[in-house]
């Protein structure tokens, strides 16, 4: 009812609505679309109500509801209607959310968006930190037909979807990606990927792919140990506020688009484009994963999305797992 009402409002624009059509067009009193009136005010919606002319909705607030996500998407698999979308103001880790939700049966397509997160997480038990009102954390639920070995590409295409997503909205940013799924701008983190699959040997169960975003997020807002590796799109754009609701919707068109095309021609394309928007290929490396570290210069991506370094003598090596840290840092 309130998605509706919020609908109808933004239909009427500077027309003032009254309370009684509102009331006969949803089949409730006047009453009931009072309180929803109140509780829209309370999630920041502006609205002007005067008894005799009825309401009319002055602002909307950058908060990433479904309703104002829905209204800037036409994807046919992620969030194809707003009631895939879950909102919420505060929980622990977005991708926990989902998770729970994935194994009761969540249909793919399923979206989980916060606007702050007590416990947001990075890879290998790190730390996402996820303050409130500036940042985009979400998480989507994907349940492709393949096996687990396969799954890599569809993690670097979080990183695609999140890059193209942010240039369609800032085109005077150049985010690039830091492999396999970090997003920097000037050499300093702006976005994070978390992706999580669930699988038997031969068969995924469900992925999800948590996206982390320093949108408005000021640096004062974060942990100090993260103020010089970390920025934000609003300080990467003159100090100026940047619509969450926008860059959020922007992600999950384009990742439907790029998902829809993974599921049609496989992952060349999604690999293409990440070879396009890397800042990692042709760059002096370290690589650390379980094994140790090994150095070398990062060439390319292989056919399932690992990190081919060449060794001091000329050897290929490839890397399917493990942080990758600039020779230069
Ligand atoms: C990541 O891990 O970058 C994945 C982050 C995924 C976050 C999303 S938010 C929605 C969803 N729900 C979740 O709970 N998680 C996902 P990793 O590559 O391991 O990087 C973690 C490191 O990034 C930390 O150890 C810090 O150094 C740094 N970091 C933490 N918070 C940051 C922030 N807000 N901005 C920039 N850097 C940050």
């Amino acid at each position: 009812m309130r998605e509706e009402i919020i609908k109808m409002l933004k239909k009427e624009g500077t027309v003032p609505l009254s309370g009684e059509a509102i009331a006969r067009k949803l089949g409730v009193s006047r009453t009931t679309v009072w309180k929803i009136m109140r509780a829209l005010e309370a999630d920041g919606y502006t609205i002007e109500g005067s008894p005799r002319r009825g309401y009319r909705m002055l602002q909307i607030p950058d908060r990433l509801f479904p309703s104002e996500l829905d209204a800037k998407l036409s994807s046919r698999i992620i969030a194809p209607v707003p009631t895939y979308i879950h909102h919420h103001h505060c929980v622990d880790s977005t991708n926990n959310v989902l998770k729970s939700m994935a194994d009761q049966g969540a249909p793919e397509g399923t979206v989980v968006v916060a606007e702050k997160q007590e416990k947001g997480r990075g890879r290998l038990g790190r730390n996402w930190s996820s303050p409130a009102g500036g940042g985009v954390y979400l998480s989507l639920l994907l349940r492709p037909p393949i096996p687990p070995q396969h799954a890599s590409p569809l993690t670097l295409l979080a990183a695609v979807a999140a890059c193209i997503g942010i240039r369609a909205v800032l085109p005077q940013l150049s985010p690039g990606i830091k492999w396999p799924n970090d997003l920097l701008l000037g050499g300093r983190k702006v976005c994070g990927i978390l992706c999580e699959i669930k699988a038997e040997m031969d068969l995924v169960h469900y992925l999800i792919a948590g996206i982390g975003i320093n949108v408005n997020t000021g640096l004062k807002d974060l942990p100090h140990t993260l103020q010089s590796s970390a920025t934000s799109l609003k300080l990467e754009n003159g100090d100026r506020a940047v619509s969450r609701v926008a860059v959020a919707a922007a992600i999950l068109q384009h990742y439907d688009e790029l998902y829809c095309e993974y599921l049609e021609a496989g992952a060349a394309p999604v690999l293409a484009r990440w070879r396009e928007y890397n800042v990692t290929l042709g760059r002096s490396v370290k690589i650390q994963n379980q094994s140790g570290l090994y150095a070398g210069i990062a060439r390319d991506l292989d056919s399932n999305g690992a990190l081919v370094v060449e060794g001091d003598s000329g050897e290929l090596r490839p890397f399917s797992a493990g942080e990758v840290v600039f020779g230069t840092q």
